[in-house]
């Protein structure tokens, strides 16, 4: 009998539809990889409810446990939008954005990270596996071991581990590296980010060995790397519908036939480097006015943290470059950019992966970036073109991706420019191998590589 599974992660795996008075399943690939898993071993997810005004009783959905972690309005804020959002996402992306350091948003950070952990000592047993999700809960796992919950605690964070130079700057550094080694395993997007975690580990922390396995507190954490994948045959057999292949015939038609049709899917964040990925395609149509208007660039843009201030700067400085571009390069009803500034359905998002030639993944920092895995999973027949960041984490996985430095304006000018008459061969090639390493690592493989250490 498999050992029961909990998972911890800041929100639940389902919404809470107050006009339906119903709660509604979250769509998303963790959620289709970890329901399986809990569902065989009766786990439960502990999460956040997401509605403030209203406390939930532990119920049952789909077969899986659901218990709501209940917070106020001003704790999430606090919580949430002060301390994960304007302290360790822009600390953890490589300090993109300056990261702001303050007390009153930690202590909430510290009082939330203990609500949960508690709630978890509630409903955890000393045979159960109890596996923390990310960021928001870096204290957890240290809680939970002080009050002696679970057989075995791991951990995995879905951002970046930043360089030890950057983390030290982190005021709160020493509760932060002690919570994450109350783990027993500890695992990582990409082998950057768990050598960078190592080092801190044992600069800023005293604990001892490799990047591998830690000694701390006369207990042994291992540390791993196992990149998050997608539900890679499902993807492939949406792109691969009737419905998805006619919709993307008319979504080029819509584009007016261009020969070339380049695609941009985002949560509109600053880390994803929209900006600088029009820059780029401003600087090709300057160089190459051949392309103009055989060209057509299709940026999708999911509304992301529109509380936080350095999230409407960005909404507003791309939303003034698309309208450069358009003016410098557009005829009327001809624009050279298509700027959708929502969330699509995923059948829709399909038809937009399956319309595109050529996608352009530039984020300046990312963990692992599903989108480029969605992407391959869809385009690989007929085989489309990723151009990717060299700073995702998805980067160490797709070498055979046209890899850049999205600072580089030029470099990802020329890069756009070769990948819209790469030869059909060459392309191909790419993407025979970039399909083959998101099919053996979906996100099912993910989830089994991160339990195995954690049953012993
Ligand atoms: P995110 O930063 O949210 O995740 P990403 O991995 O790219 O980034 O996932 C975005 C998801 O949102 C994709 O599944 C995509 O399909 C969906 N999406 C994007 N635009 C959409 C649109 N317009 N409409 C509907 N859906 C849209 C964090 C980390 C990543 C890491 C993941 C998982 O920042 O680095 O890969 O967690 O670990």
């Amino acid at each position: 009998m498999d050992r029961r599974v909990i998972v911890v992660a800041n929100r639940l795996p389902v919404k809470w539809d107050s006009a339906a008075t119903r709660w509604e399943t979250s769509p998303g690939g963790l959620v289709s990889a970890l329901t399986p898993i809990l569902r065989a071993s009766e786990g439960s997810w502990v999460g956040w409810s997401g509605v403030s005004d209203e406390e939930f009783e532990p119920f049952e959905h789909e077969g899986i446990e659901q218990v709501p972690i209940h917070l106020s309005d001003d704790q999430y804020r606090a919580f949430y939008v002060g301390f994960c959002n304007g302290t360790l996402w822009p600390l953890y992306h490589d300090a993109i954005r300056p990261p702001e350091f303050h007390r009153h948003t930690w202590r909430p950070y510290v009082e939330v990270n203990r609500i949960f952990a508690d709630r978890t000592a509630e409903v955890a047993t000393d045979d159960d596996i109890v596996w923390v999700q990310d960021y928001q809960l870096q204290l957890v796992p240290r809680m939970l071991r002080e009050a002696d919950v679970g057989h075995r605690i791991g951990f995995y964070l879905h951002i970046p581990f930043p360089p030890v130079e950057l983390f030290s700057t982190l005021p709160w550094r020493a509760q932060v590296l002690n919570g994450l080694l109350g783990s027993d395993v500890i695992a990582f997007q990409s082998r950057s980010s768990r050598s960078n975690f190592a080092r801190a580990a044992r600069r800023l922390a005293g604990a001892e060995g490799s990047s591998s396995r830690l000694e701390y507190q006369g207990r042994t954490i291992e540390l791993q790397v196992s990149p998050i994948g997608i539900d890679a045959e499902a993807f492939a057999l949406l792109g691969n519908d009737r419905a998805t292949r006619e919709r993307a015939a008319q979504i080029r038609a819509d584009l007016g036939d261009p020969e070339v049709v380049v695609l941009g899917v985002d949560r509109l964040d600053y880390t994803k480097g929209i900006d600088l990925r029009i820059k780029a395609l401003e600087t090709l149509l300057e160089r190459r006015p051949d392309l103009v208007g055989k060209v057509a660039f299709v940026q999708v843009a999911v509304p992301s943290r529109e509380d936080v201030e350095q999230y409407r700067i960005i909404r507003e400085d791309i939303e003034r470059l698309v309208g450069r571009v358009n003016g410098s390069f557009g005829e009327v009803g001809r624009p050279p950019i298509h700027y959708l500034h929502r969330s699509l359905p995923i059948e829709e998002l399909a038809a937009y992966y399956r319309a595109a030639d050529v996608m352009l993944v530039t984020p300046l920092r990312d963990g692992m970036n599903l989108v480029a895995k969605e992407y391959v999973a869809i385009h690989h027949r007929p085989p489309g073109v990723l151009v990717l960041s060299e700073f995702a984490g998805a980067a160490e996985q797709f070498g055979a991706a046209l890899l850049v430095n999205p600072y580089d304006t030029d470099g990802l000018t020329s890069m756009l420019e070769w990948a819209t008459r790469i030869d059909a061969e060459e392309r191909s090639r790419r993407m025979r191998r970039l399909w083959r390493s998101v099919r053996d690592h979906d996100v099912f493989w993910w989830a089994e590589r991160c339990l195995a250490p954690l049953r012993g």
